[in-house]
C-alpha cells in the first residue's frame, strides 16, 4: 500500500456562518488537492469543524438546544457551504464524531501512561472567546486585555498540564534544519523568533467538568474534559487512524470504528492553516507528535488574511463578504479565480466589490472570450470538425505546460495561474495576428485557415487540463465543447497534439456571460 498525498485545513469553528477567510483556505487546500490527483498522485483530502468548547455550549444554551443538537444543525450548513465551494475532500471530520473521540482518549491515555502530564493549580485570567489563559504578559500598556479576547475572567483552578517546555530546544533545532517546515519563510522566522525569545510555558490540557462539561472527557479523570485546541489538532490524525493508518494503528493500536480498507496517510504532506494559528500548529502540534512517537508533517502552509475594503471583516461591523451569495451571483469558478488570482499564499489580501468584478470581466474577456471565438469559429468555418494537427504554438504551449507542472508542485497557485494566463493572452494575439476571420474570405488561404483553428482549438483543449484544478467547472465546460470526454482532469492529457484531426465539435456557448451593471 502506497502512501497517499495527504492534505488538511484548518477545522473550523461550528458556532458561525462560512466567511470569504473560511472558504479562501478551503478553496487553497481543493486546488491542492485537484493539482495532486491531476499529476498522478492519489490524496487524500480533509476538512471539517470544530465543535467542542465553552463558546459552543454558551451559544447552544442561549438558542435553547442542547450542544449537540446545536452543532448538528451547524453541521449541515458547513457541508453544504463545502459542496457549494466544489470541494472534493475525502472525508469531513466533526470533533464530536465517536472515531475522533475514541483517539483522543487513546492520545491522553497513552500520554498520561508515559508521564508527560502533570496536575497543578491555574491562578490567572481566561478568555472564552479564544478559549485561552492569559496571563500579565498579555495585558496592553493601560492594563486591559485585547478586545479580540472577549470578556476576560479572572478564576483559580486545578488542571493537567503537558510538559511543552521540554521540548523547546528540539524544536527550535527541527526549525532550522528543516527549512520548508513552514512556509511561507517569514513565518518560519516568526515561530523561530518566538521559541528562541521566550520560554514556552506548559500547555494546559484540561478543563474542570463544573466550569465546562462540551468536550472529550480525559480518560484517567473523570472530572476533567479535554482543552479544545488539544481535541482540535488531534482531528488531523484522528481520520488517518479511523481509516486504519498503518503508522498511527501502530503507536496507538487497532482503533475500534475504523472505515473501509487501510489508508496509508500520516505524515500529512501539508496543514493549511492561516496565520493565526500558527503557535498551536508550528508548536504545540509538533511537540504533541513528537510524545506520541509520531512523525511530523511536512509542512504548515501558512495564508494571510482576507480584508473587506481595508478593514477587519466583523458581524459587529457588518463587513463580513458571504461566499454563498457572491457564487449565488456569479458564479462558483468567478470566485475560485478572484481569491486565487488576487492573494498569494502568505500575504493579507483585500477584497472589494469592484476589484471583484473586474476580474469577472478578465475571465469574460481573455479565457471566455478566446474559447468562444476560437470554438465558434471551426463551428462556422470547418462545420465543427478539427483540422489537421499543425504545430504553431506548440512550443509556447508546451513551455507553459511544463512551468505549470512545477508551480504546482511547489504550491504555487497563483504564479500557476499567471503562466497559465500567459497563453490565454498568447493565444487571443495570435488571433488578432492570423486573423481568421480574413483568411475565411479567402479560399487561397484555406490550408492557413486550417492551421490557425488546429491551434485554437488545441490551446482551448491544453487550457482547460491546466485550470481543471482552479476552476473546475468551467474546465470541464472548456472540454465538454469539442465534445471531448471529461473532466480534464489528468495532467498527462497536456500534450500538444491531443486533439485529433475530424474530431467533431459541439456548439459552443459562452463561458462567462455578460452581466448587466
Ligand atoms: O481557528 N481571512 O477556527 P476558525 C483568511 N477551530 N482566513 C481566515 C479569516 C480571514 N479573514 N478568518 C479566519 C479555528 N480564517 C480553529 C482551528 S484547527 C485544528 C482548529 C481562517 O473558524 C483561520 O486562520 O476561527 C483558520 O485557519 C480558519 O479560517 C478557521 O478559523
Amino acid at each position: 500500500m502506497s502512501k497517499r498525498f495527504y492534505i488538511t485545513t484548518a477545522i473550523d469553528y461550528v458556532n458561525g456562518s462560512p466567511h470569504l477567510g473560511h472558504a479562501y483556505e478551503k478553496i487553497v487546500a481543493d486546488v491542492i488537492a485537484r493539482a495532486r490527483r491531476s499529476l498522478g498522485q492519489e490524496t487524500f483530502f480533509l476538512t471539517g469543524l470544530d465543535e467542542h468548547g465553552q463558546k459552543v455550549q454558551q451559544a447552544a444554551v442561549a438558542e435553547g438546544k442542547t450542544p449537540q443538537s446545536y452543532c448538528d444543525d451547524f453541521a449541515k450548513i458547513w457541508k453544504a457551504f463545502a459542496a457549494r465551494l466544489e470541494l472534493t475532500n475525502d472525508d469531513f471530520v466533526r470533533t464530536t464524531d465517536p472515531r475522533h473521540k475514541q483517539v483522543v482518549q487513546a492520545i491522553l491515555s497513552k500520554l498520561h501512561g508515559e508521564g508527560h502530564f502533570y496536575k497543578a493549580i491555574y491562578r490567572g485570567f481566561y478568555s472564552t472567546k479564544e478559549e485561552t489563559f492569559l496571563t500579565e504578559k498579555d495585558r496592553r500598556p493601560d492594563g486591559t486585555f485585547d478586545p479580540s479576547y472577549g470578556e476576560v475572567t479572572e478564576l483559580e483552578e486545578m488542571n493537567y498540564y503537558f510538559k511543552l517546555k521540554d521540548h523547546q530546544s528540539w524544536l527550535i533545532d527541527y526549525l532550522e534544519k528543516n527549512p520548508s517546515f513552514v512556509s511561507p519563510e517569514t513565518r518560519r522566522n516568526e515561530v523561530l523568533g518566538f521559541l528562541k525569545h521566550s520560554e514556552l510555558e506548559d500547555l494546559c490540557i484540561s478543563r474542570p467538568l463544573a466550569r465546562l462539561n462540551w468536550g472529550i472527557p480525559l480518560p484517567f479523570d473523570p472530572n476533567y474534559v479535554t482543552y479544545v485546541w488539544f481535541d482540535a489538532l488531534v482531528n488531523y490524525a484522528s481520520i488517518p487512524a479511523a481509516h486504519a493508518d498503518p503508522t498511527l494503528i501502530q503507536a496507538l493500536g487497532p482503533q475500534p470504528s475504523i472505515s473501509g480498507s487501510s489508508l496509508a496517510l500520516w505524515p500529512a504532506d501539508i496543514h493549511v492553516i492561516g496565520k493565526d494559528i500558527l503557535k498551536f500548529h508550528s508548536v504545540y502540534w509538533p511537540i504533541m507528535l513528537k510524545a506520541m512517537g509520531l512523525p511530523l508533517p511536512k509542512k504548515m502552509l501558512v495564508h494571510g488574511w482576507w480584508q473587506k475594503d481595508g478593514e477587519k471583516m466583523s458581524k459587529t461591523t457588518g463587513n463580513v463578504v458571504d461566499p454563498i451569495a457572491v457564487i449565488d451571483e456569479w458564479g462558483v469558478d468567478s470566485f475560485r479565480y478572484y481569491v486565487l488570482r488576487e492573494l498569494d499564499i502568505g500575504p493579507d489580501g483585500n477584497w472589494t466589490d469592484a476589484g471583484f468584478k473586474s476580474r469577472y470581466e478578465e475571465l469574460a474577456n481573455s479565457l471566455g472570450n478566446l474559447v468562444n471565438r476560437s470554438l465558434s469559429m471551426l463551428k462556422r468555418y470547418r462545420n465543427g470538425v478539427a483540422p489537421a494537427p499543425f504545430n504553431e504554438l506548440s512550443g509556447e504551449a508546451e513551455k507553459v505546460i511544463a512551468e505549470t507542472r512545477s508551480l504546482l508542485e511547489q504550491n504555487q497557485l497563483q504564479a500557476a495561474l499567471l503562466s497559465i494566463w500567459s497563453l490565454v493572452t498568447r493565444a487571443n494575439q495570435y488571433v488578432e495576428q492570423t486573423a481568421p476571420f480574413k483568411l475565411a474570405k479567402d479560399p487561397g488561404q484555406s490550408t492557413r485557415l486550417d492551421e490557425v483553428l488546429y491551434n485554437l482549438t488545441e490551446v482551448s483543449r491544453i487550457l482547460a487540463i491546466l485550470l481543471w484544478p482552479f476552476l473546475p467547472g468551467t474546465a470541464t465546460k472548456i472540454y465538454a465543447q469539442p465534445g471531448l470526454p471529461g473532466p480534464p482532469s489528468k495532467f498527462s492529457a497536456a500534450t500538444w497534439g491531443g486533439l485529433t484531426a475530424g474530431h467533431p465539435i459541439g456548439i459552443p456557448s459562452p463561458l462567462f456571460p455578460k452581466k448587466e451593471s
